[in-house]
């Protein structure tokens, strides 16, 4: 495993194995099987091109009223519990001494990308923040916490960490393309990420 810093942001390379990464991408089908994914709306009214669910305690979700964390799916039911495999990524390099409310699914297929933004829906952002990567490759872009500060771009691969703590917690981040087709985990191809985050204070 390789460990890289970008602009703050810690990247652990090839965390996990293909088999691991296998029985992952099972997980999450399995939550999204149970709450399926959904586009959300920007509060301009757009539909994100990233599709998203999430585990826990909360999900993620934005409408023309704003972004904001809900403790039920749109459709009423609630959210699946956050699977013992993937908290044990969040106890493994959080250094965080408290387990995380939301694990939100982002599933990119050909085209989609994200938008330069800060996370700053929680409410305490000396929590960091824990994402993992499957299936595509993707240009993940970084920057300071002012969106004119200069960026760094860094290319996400299937199975590999990013912990974004401290000073990099606010940082403006986003995907600007994936390598559509690069990886064969993920059946007709896409990307997952999913980021473990604290929502409550
Ligand atoms: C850097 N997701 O869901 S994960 C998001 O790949 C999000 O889907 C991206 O940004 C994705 O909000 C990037 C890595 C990540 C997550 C949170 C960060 C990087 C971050 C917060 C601050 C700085
Ligand atoms: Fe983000």
């Amino acid at each position: 495993m390789q460990r890289v810093n970008v602009n703050g942001v810690e990247l652990f390379k090839s965390a996990f194995s293909l088999p691991e990464q296998t029985a992952l991408r099972d997980d999450l089908r399995a939550i999204a099987r149970a709450a399926p994914m959904f586009s959300p709306v920007t509060r301009w009214g757009k539909p994100m091109s990233v599709r998203m669910t999430s585990a826990g305690k909360y999900g993620w979700y934005s409408d023309r009223r704003g972004y904001r964390y809900i403790d039920r799916h749109p459709s009423g039911g609630d959210w699946p519990p956050i699977p013992e495999s993937i908290l044990k990524i969040w106890s493994d390099y959080s250094e965080a001494d408290r387990m995380p409310d939301c694990c939100l699914i982002n599933h990119y297929t050909e085209g989609a990308k994200m938008g330069l933004h800060q996370d700053c829906d929680e409410a305490d952002f000396s929590w960091p923040v824990v994402s993992v990567s499957l299936g595509d490759e993707a240009l993940f872009r970084v920057g300071g916490s002012e969106r004119s500060d200069p960026t760094q771009s860094v290319w996400l691969a299937s199975g590999d960490v990013v912990v974004i703590g401290g000073a990099a917690r606010l940082a403006f981040h986003g995907i600007d393309r994936i390598k559509f087709g690069s990886s064969r985990l993920l059946e007709g191809g896409g990307r997952i990420n999913i980021t473990l985050r604290v929502v409550d204070a």
